[in-house]
């Protein structure tokens, strides 16, 4: 593809210490680099740092995302994005131009950021030079163009299907026992999934992964258990955060991220506190991680869904000075060696640029929920990382130009109406999304299915349409259209 138009033609005006003409586009180099745009306050791609932050098409006329309360920060964006007074997004940005066509700068390193304004569209890259591409031109085309560029740039490609999942998350939260899942495993004979996946409520605590009084036959006989049923065994952690409550933080203070006051560092708020992050740089924290990893492979479950990933990616003084985004890709470079080719990671809460290439599989939005939005706090805090159906939607939307390069989870559609505020008409987008994203998933229990529902998800799971793009937010599936703009 040959650039549409030359800088000079639209008269833009770089600031980088070199450019290159590529087929494809230009390459810039630099720590920072700005390129000077005729668009004015046109509309920005926004790309939020990690699975759960907001990536959508924002106006730049609009205030940027307001202060947000300060224990919600860390779990819903990159804290540097969120303390900038510029629309920025992590990695990568682009603007409308004319004729819909679309300027996009993404950086082909990891520890950067893209911010604009009505005049310039800039990249900085923490600490380091580096290097960015440029292209203009239609919006599909570009994109296509850049995820090459980081296929080459991550080692990053999908080179087969993704597994069909059943997670025990949105359907019963953390309430899992050890008989309720073992009825559900009955109940799923005859339905197509690959793998079988417990999620949180297994584990004593956050930090201590080892396995509670809910499960008797402890991990390994769980395991053993899916297995016999025909299906990949597949467990969730959160290998890099830990609760104060924790045998973990009692033991072992000096493995927690700090800042520069030596208070560890707050990854987030959820199970009525704060949670801390693991300084993934510290030694004895990479041989207890690779030993948790390792215990779950033992256990017997070859597919690990890894959470709250960026914890260990926030900033923070670590044992060994290094970029952050860095430090958690070597940690993830660890956790992949561990596992081996054959099992399967998927990444969730994760830092996006630092996980192609090291995960098959990645949650490229927020959570869904069992209803639309939450009012509260999508719309008077501005905070669309919140789980609901609608953010899930939007952000997963806006990331599946990455699909070339890893698994791209959408997070699971559901097909009940039992337990469920969702209409079939919001339900409906959820499949749809699954099936433009290549990642199939559904929690819902069989027994809460009415007859119609399951033959939906037995069909849900067997087919494979045929997926064109149409438009920014229109696609075909199968011939039969899709519109998901009025939902956005
Ligand atoms: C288990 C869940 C599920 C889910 C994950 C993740 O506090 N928070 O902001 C917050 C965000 C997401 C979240 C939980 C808490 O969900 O995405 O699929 O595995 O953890 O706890």
């Amino acid at each position: 593809m040959a650039p549409e138009l030359a800088f000079d033609a639209l008269m833009l005006d770089t600031q980088a210490e070199g450019v290159e003409t590529a087929p494809d586009g230009y390459i810039l180099h630099g720590a920072d680099v700005q390129l000077r745009h005729p668009f004015g306050a046109t509309r920005f791609y926004r790309h939020g740092w990690q699975s759960w932050s907001p990536a959508l098409w924002v106006d730049l006329r609009q205030p940027p995302i307001p202060p947000q309360p300060v224990e919600r920060r860390p779990q819903m964006d990159d804290p540097a994005l969120l303390a900038r007074p510029h629309h920025c997004g992590s990695g990568v940005g682009a603007l409308e131009g004319w004729d819909s066509k679309v300027l996009l700068l993404g950086a082909l390193d990891l520890d950067a950021i893209v911010w604009a304004d009505a005049h310039t569209l800039n990249g900085h890259r923490r600490g380091q030079s580096g290097r960015w591409f440029v292209a203009y031109g239609d919006e599909e085309t570009v994109f296509a163009a850049y995820a090459a560029r980081l296929s080459a740039t991550f080692q990053a490609q999908v080179s087969r299907p993704a597994p069909r999942v059943w997670c025990s998350w949105y359907g019963l939260y953390t309430r899992i026992t050890q008989d309720v899942l073992y009825a559900v495993l009955d109940d799923l004979a005859g339905l197509p999934f690959d793998v079988f996946q417990v999620d949180d409520g297994w584990q004593l605590d956050m930090g201590d992964w080892e396995v509670n009084a809910k499960f008797p036959v402890g991990m390994e006989a769980l395991a053993r258990h899916i297995r016999a049923a025909g299906l990949t065994p597949g467990l969730w952690m959160a290998p890099f955060i830990v609760r104060p409550s924790a045998k973990l933080y009692r033991d072992h203070p000096d493995w927690l991220l700090r800042d520069a006051d030596g208070d560890p560092v707050p990854a987030g708020h959820n199970w009525g506190g704060p949670y801390y992050a693991l300084d993934s740089t510290h030694p004895d924290v990479q041989a207890w991680v690779t030993e948790r990893i390792q215990q779950a492979l033992d256990w017997g479950f070859t597919y690990l869904k890894l959470d709250f990933l960026y914890a260990t990616a926030l900033p923070g003084v670590r044992h060994t000075p290094m970029p952050r985004e860095a430090a958690y890709r070597a940690a993830m470079e660890r956790i992949r060696a561990v596992m081996g080719p054959e099992s399967y990671l998927l990444a969730c809460g994760a830092p996006i640029f630092a996980t192609l290439g090291v995960a098959e599989g990645m949650r490229i939005g927020p959570d869904v929920a069992p209803y639309w939005d939450n009012e509260e706090r999508s719309r008077l805090l501005h905070d669309t990382s919140g789980p609901g159906a609608q953010n899930a939607l939007r952000t997963s939307l806006h990331r599946l130009w990455l699909k070339p390069l890893i698994h791209t989870d959408p997070d699971v559609a559901y097909f009940r109406t039992r337990y469920n505020l969702l209409a079939p008409e919001e339900m409906a987008p959820l499949q749809a999304l699954a099936h433009i994203a290549g990642f199939k998933a559904t929690s819902d229990l069989p027994q809460w299915l009415s007859p119609e529902e399951r033959a939906q998800l037995m069909q849900f799971l067997e087919a494979t349409p045929e997926v064109t793009r149409l438009g920014r937010y229109r696609f075909a599936l199968d011939g039969k259209p899709w519109d998901f703009s009025p939902l956005l």
